[in-house]
């Protein structure tokens, strides 16, 4: 049903939010030597912290910058045959584009409960762009956001370059300031059902001792699981998010810290993504994939039956809020939805 992801290329971007096609800023799992027994301070070095730009909107730019420094990678034969310039073809033969985080979102849906979404898809050439947009409720969330929120954000960039480095085989630095700029992207194409799909998303590190073909690993923090009900809770509303992500980009492993309230983390553990569906069922009522994938599917029906004019200044809002049906509506051109830059569609 669901096509095992194929990784198509890669790209970084650095300090300055700067795009490079390749790998420039991955980085490399350092396994604690006794994962089981560690002490990781979180909160250290919260006000030195390097941080993104949040009032620029990035759309799918990266991606987009990708798709045009490797359009061979979507060239058919026949496109080759028909070759009459030294240009490639403008036709992607996907139909879908969007970043990894937006399906993540779609396949939780049928069990989330707080968070809506909102979605612009445009239509370009044959291949259906959806950006999500942050909701009303995202926004106002934001803004009421305390400096306990702010500072509890900050531990999980921070449990990252506990257990990373730049170099194989080099030591953490957890002296050095953390940032959310740089980051390393997979770029994947998939199928699900009728629909091809391409898409990116961030990775946090390669494992060089894994012997599996997809050596990427995902990190976590999640606060320590100390009642029933808190694992009950973890298991229903956190483990889903967490398969779902790395699930559609085919990272076998999620690696948790297990923190305190304090910021402290004691220990690691290891999840297998694959093995996740199985952990959650001895839930009451448990989430299924197969509901996931086929939620995820008919939404994609939907927009290609909905939007039909091919224009990259058409928009169509596509939004839910949980326990509501799917709202659409089609912009008016030029509406301020619109996401597709002319450096992109003039290529
Ligand atoms: O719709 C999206 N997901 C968008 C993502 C819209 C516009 C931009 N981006 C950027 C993010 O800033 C990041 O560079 O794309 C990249 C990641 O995309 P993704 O992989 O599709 O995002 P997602 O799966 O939601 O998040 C993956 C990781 C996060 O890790 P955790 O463990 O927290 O899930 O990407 C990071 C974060 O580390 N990340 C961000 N970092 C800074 N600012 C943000 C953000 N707004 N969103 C995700
Ligand atoms: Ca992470």
């Amino acid at each position: 049903m669901f096509r095992k992801p194929c990784e198509v290329g890669n790209f970084s971007l650095d300090i300055d939010r700067i795009f490079n096609d390749g790998k420039d800023m991955m980085k490399y799992y350092h396994k604690p030597d006794k994962p089981g027994n560690v002490c990781f301070d979180l909160k250290l070095g919260y006000k030195s912290m390097v941080r993104k730009d949040e009032s620029k909107d990035e759309l799918l730019n990266d991606i987009l910058r990708w798709i045009m420094r490797n359009r061979k990678c979507f060239q058919t034969a026949e496109d080759q045959a028909t070759i009459t310039d030294s240009k490639p073809s403008r036709n992607l033969h996907t139909d879908f584009v969007c970043w990894r985080g937006l399906l993540t979102k779609l396949l939780c849906t049928p069990y989330e409960n707080r968070d809506g979404w909102m979605i612009a898809v445009t239509l370009h050439k044959g291949t259906y762009y959806m950006n999500e947009n942050e909701t009303e409720k995202k926004k106002s969330d934001k803004a009421a956001m305390t400096e306990r929120q702010d500072q509890m954000a900050y531990w999980g960039w921070k449990f990252e370059q506990y257990v990373s480095t730049s170099e194989p085989n080099g030591i953490p630095d957890p002296d050095s300031p953390v940032n959310n700029c740089e980051a390393y992207c997979t770029v994947i194409r998939s199928r699900l059902e009728k629909h091809s799909i391409v898409y990116s998303g961030e990775v946090d590190a390669v494992d060089l001792d894994c012997s599996l073909e997809n050596k990427y690993v995902e990190f976590k923090t999640s606060r320590e699981i100390d009642t029933p009900r808190q694992d009950q809770n973890f298991k229903r509303f956190k483990l889903i998010k967490w398969w779902a992500q790395s699930y559609l980009v085919g990272i076998p492993l999620i690696v948790c810290g297990f923190r305190d309230d304090d910021g402290i983390v004691h220990r690691l553990q290891n999840f297998e993504t694959a093995k996740i569906p199985d952990i959650v069922k001895d839930l009451r009522d448990p989430w299924e994939p197969n509901v996931c994938f086929n939620f995820l599917n008919q939404f994609l029906e939907f927009v290609k039956r909905t939007v039909t004019t091919d224009n990259h200044k058409v928009v169509y809002l596509f939004e839910w809020e949980p326990s509501g049906d799917i709202g659409c509506r089609r912009l008016e051109e030029g509406s301020s939805y619109c996401f597709l830059p002319d450096w992109y569609v003039n290529d």
